[in-house]
């Protein structure tokens, strides 16, 4: 018997490319079952080619599923993903609300595969999109040099905020492409943009500044001592999946105008010396891992040309001058893919695989 899935929040920007993603996969499930908000209820989607009803979140939607895929705010996660895992279903959640816990492991497929094995509350966590995009790249790399110390700064899309960080985001740049002074003198994309889109005061418009035109050097929300959410998140989620929980971590997270495709500029040191050329050839061996590395014919990853691809790109790599152990490089991946989506359903399909062996054993 093929198991049966369910994925919680099938409406959503993540849900929305998890349904493309679960049509063009290898097809591992029996019943795909979708669940939303009860205002989405009876919304019929497109899964595998068929129309699916979309199904309100209640307990009874669990019943019969064996893996439950969760894309929803953390809040949502922490009451409902308990609630499916006491029915019987193995949860994938996305959120942020079970990730550091010590019970529930944080898998990335290439990195630390065994860890969904080990998962006594029913519950496997799904990284952070920003932490997501460099781990397939930075997981290749610790296995031959160990990493040491990761010193990062995100370029993050608007999509890392769903689909209403795309609705503003497009909103925005249509108010900066019908004037083309903008962009010349302080305050005038915000003033432009508040007064178009009715935000008024500083320190209302969703990703904090405008973003069009723009660069926002804050993404999530705040933390003790000036640090940002997503920075911790990438510190502690990096030393979780990479087993490492000493690793020296400090992160910028940065917002740009990019609709979808997060980017990482990384520094990174080993404690083992290593080349640019040792590195750029495991980089090239690593299955998920795409190298675009020539900077003098113009040759190395951008979002507007990742984006809407599964293998995490990498290009930039350079030893770093002052440091024998520590590489510079460039690493790009699609958040809704690999840095969401994708990673979860690699997830749910290891667990597949290991309720169909337990079948036929
Ligand atoms: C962003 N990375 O780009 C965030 C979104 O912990 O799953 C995902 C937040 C999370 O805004």
């Amino acid at each position: 018997r093929k198991p049966t899935l369910a994925v919680v929040g099938a409406t959503g920007a993540v849900g929305t490319v998890m349904l493309d993603i679960l049509s063009t996969r290898p097809d591992v499930w029996g019943e795909i079952r979708l669940v939303a908000s009860a205002r989405s209820a009876g919304t019929v989607l497109q899964v595998r080619g068929e129309g699916v009803e979309v199904r309100a979140l209640a307990p009874g939607v669990f019943d019969g599923v064996d893996v439950a895929m969760f894309d929803v705010p953390d809040e949502i996660s922490a009451d409902w993903a308990p609630v499916a895992a006491a029915r019987g279903a193995v949860v994938v959640d996305n959120s942020g609300a079970f990730r550091m816990d010590p019970d529930v492991p944080l898998v990335v497929p290439e990195v630390n595969p065994e860890a969904v094995a080990d998962r006594p509350k029913g519950i496997i966590a799904n990284p952070n999109c920003t932490t997501l995009t460099m781990m397939a790249a930075l997981g290749a790399l610790h296995r031959r040099w160990r990493l040491t110390e990761l010193v990062v700064a995100s370029y993050q899309a608007a999509s890392g905020a769903g689909k209403p960080g795309i609705d503003r985001l497009r909103a925005e740049l249509a108010v900066v492409a019908a004037d083309e002074t903008l962009g010349t003198t302080s305050g005038d994309v915000r003033r432009a943009v508040a007064d178009a889109l009715d935000e008024g005061v500083d320190g209302r418009f969703p990703f904090g500044a405008p973003l069009a035109l723009n660069v926002v050097p804050f993404a999530g929300s705040p933390k003790d001592d000036g640090w940002s959410s997503e920075e911790l998140k990438v510190r502690n989620e990096s030393r979780k999946i990479l087993g490492s929980p000493d690793l020296k971590v400090s992160a910028t997270c940065v917002r740009v105008p990019v609709v979808t495709t997060h980017s990482l500029a990384v520094h990174a040191t080993f404690a083992e010396e290593l080349t640019a050329d040792e590195a750029r050839a495991e980089l090239e061996q690593a299955p998920t891992v795409v190298v675009q590395d020539d900077p003098a014919t113009g040759v190395y990853p951008t979002p507007a040309d990742v984006v809407g691809q599964d293998p995490t790109y990498v290009g930039r790599i350079r030893q770093a001058l002052d440091f024998p152990r520590t590489l510079d490089l460039f690493v790009s991946g699609d958040n809704l893919r690999k840095g969401a989506a994708l990673n979860t359903a690699e997830i749910a399909e290891l667990v597949a695989a290991e309720l169909t062996g337990r079948d036929q054993g």
